[in-house]
């Protein structure tokens, strides 16, 4: 490709290093004081969504020249390119296009002189009909019971996802089927997740973009042979099992009646496959009609990005002040803090989407970068973290910018306790931003030698982003709000947020020693300390 400008070679990155160190030493609580308007100028709504961002280490002058350098970086062309279906995604030659599987049923995107848009409605439909037959009893297992337990066997991409929804939408969910998913190579995860479910009554979704993944594939084996230990007839498995892919092929090749494959195309990345039939598990929870209410939302965010001005773009202003923090002020980390217990997965579902896309080194035009990518993102639902990781964000010695999450209504209203985890996430971003100073904790009479341990420095920045309730269509927009920033800071830092070739080489690595485990007698030619662990598994197997 034709060679970039270098993100620090950009005039709004030169000023913004200037603009930082004017600004690096200024606190929330003289920011704050000096306006009273802070908080209204620095916030913003969209679909539904209020993004208070005002206790961010920030002036005007500060989103004046982040916006700029969204400009400059050529932010909109490349929002412009990822819509249009063109290949973005250079490394792996392919589309970019995970918006299209939340496009209205009318839209038009084409791919290689096709538009994408009728085949994903088509598998949507055939999706619904699948979970109408499976929730009303209507689809029955081998043995005549209908179907009470579903298990989705898939990892990475074809796991995190649907763990994630499932669990955000729980409320929303069939409570006559229980929902099981099995990740992990270890036995331990089939064998947990198995051992009170009856065969009969259970269906497994193999989900796997590649059909290939070692993890996943070991799982659908042990699945069948544990199906058939009890079934018994090999016929039995064209009822029990399903399969989510894009190869064909090799979904035959298990077994799996092809006619029970729900598809999906190469320009839908792994992280970004949970509205595509990746999704079945989902749709199988909260019915066809939660599904695409889902599928609505993330649309809605879909266009306010694709068309809002960047000052005034919800995934814009996240993805600049991540830039902000990781590249000026060094902060390593992002804490996401969800209030709200059904988003107990959102953190873990956010770290695949942010760090394998952003998990980079490398511009697109292959140059070693010369400034720090993709953040590392972490997290646990509030209050949970508050009795454990929050002391580090308070008076800890690095600077942390936290997302907190929280909703208006809840969707369990038992006596006080809404009030009371919405006053903690307030709390938490008032004490953070102002901390407490030396003379507040001499106030409370505390000895002197305490009082350095007592008090807070403050100025330690946060986002608070408000909806009305957790919805279908509130968690489409939540995912696509990240998945966007994601996106924008992928831009600026020049890199390929769309491929992962450290997770193909991960694939690649177990092949080579898995033999060599079994196989006692082989010599070994790997480093001391690798044939030495490999040698003493040997022994005890
Ligand atoms: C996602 C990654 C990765 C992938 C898994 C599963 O973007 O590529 O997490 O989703 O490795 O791959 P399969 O769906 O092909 O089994």
């Amino acid at each position: 490709m034709t060679p970039l400008t270098p993100l620090t070679a950009l005039p709004a990155w030169k000023a913004l290093g200037e603009h930082f160190a004017q600004v690096r030493g200024l606190h929330l609580r003289d920011l704050f004081a000096a306006d009273p308007g802070r908080a209204g100028r620095f916030s913003r709504e969209a679909v539904g969504l209020f993004l208070d961002y005002s206790k961010h280490r920030i002036t005007d002058e500060t989103i004046t020249l982040l916006v700029r350098l969204a400009e400059e970086s050529g932010l909109r062309d490349r929002i412009d390119a990822m819509f249009r279906g063109e290949k973005i995604n250079i490394t792996e030659n392919r589309a970019v296009l995970h918006t299209a599987l939340r496009a209205p049923r009318d839209a038009v995107i084409t791919v290689d002189g096709q538009n994408v848009v009728p085949e994903v409605h088509a598998v949507l439909d055939r999706m619904a009909a699948f979970s109408d037959r499976i929730r009303s009893g209507d689809w029955k297992g081998h043995t005549g019971q209908r179907i009470r337990n579903i298990v989705n066997i898939g990892i990475g991409g074809s796991d995190l996802g649907p763990v994630m929804a499932y669990e955000a939408l729980r409320h929303y969910s069939e409570r006559s089927l229980t929902f099981r998913f099995v990740s992990n190579v270890d036995g331990t995860d089939f064998a947990e997740a198995t051992h009170d479910l009856n065969p009969a009554e259970t269906l497994f979704i193999v989900s796997s973009k590649t059909f290939t993944t070692l993890e996943t594939m070991t799982n659908a084996a042990t699945a069948r042979n544990w199906l058939l230990a009890q079934l018994t007839d090999p016929a039995a498995v064209a009822r029990h099992f399903v399969a989510v892919s894009t190869n064909a092929q090799a979904v035959a090749a298990f077994g799996i009646d092809t006619a029970n494959m729900f598809g999906f195309w190469d320009w839908v990345g792994g992280r970004y496959s949970m509205d595509s039939a990746i999704g079945l598990s989902t749709m199988l929870a909260v019915g066809p009609e939660g599904f695409r209410r889902m599928l609505a939302g993330f649309h809605e965010m879909d266009e306010h990005f694709r068309t809002a001005p960047f000052a005034e773009n919800l995934p814009v202003i996240m993805g600049l002040l991540n830039i902000w923090y990781t590249n000026f002020f060094g902060s390593e980390t992002v804490a996401v803090l969800p209030y709200d217990q059904y988003l107990k997965r959102f953190p873990a579902y956010l770290q695949q989407l942010t760090m394998e896309s952003n998990g980079k080194r490398v511009t697109l035009d292959g140059r070693a970068v010369t400034y720090q990518t993709g953040a590392i993102f972490w997290g646990e639902p509030g209050t949970n973290g508050q009795h454990s990781f929050y002391q580090l964000i308070h008076q800890g010695t690095k600077l942390i910018p936290c997302d907190f999450l929280g909703f208006l209504h809840t969707l369990n209203p038992l006596s006080n306790h809404h009030d009371i985890l919405m006053a903690n996430l307030f709390a938490q971003t008032e004490a953070l931003a102002f901390g407490k100073t030396t003379a507040e904790v001499q106030a409370e009479g505390t000895p002197d030698w305490l009082v350095p341990h007592r008090e807070f420095d403050g100025n330690r920045p946060s986002s608070t982003l408000l909806a009305d309730r957790l919805t279908p269509e509130v968690l489409g927009k939540l995912v696509a709000l990240y998945e966007h920033s994601v996106f924008t800071q992928g831009v600026i830092w020049q890199v390929g947020s769309f491929d992962q070739w450290g997770v193909e080489l991960g694939k690649k690595l177990a092949m080579r020693i898995l033999p060599e485990l079994t196989d006692s007698t082989g010599s070994l030619t790997h480093d001391s300390s690798t044939n030495a662990l490999i040698q003493r598994y040997r022994q005890a197997r």
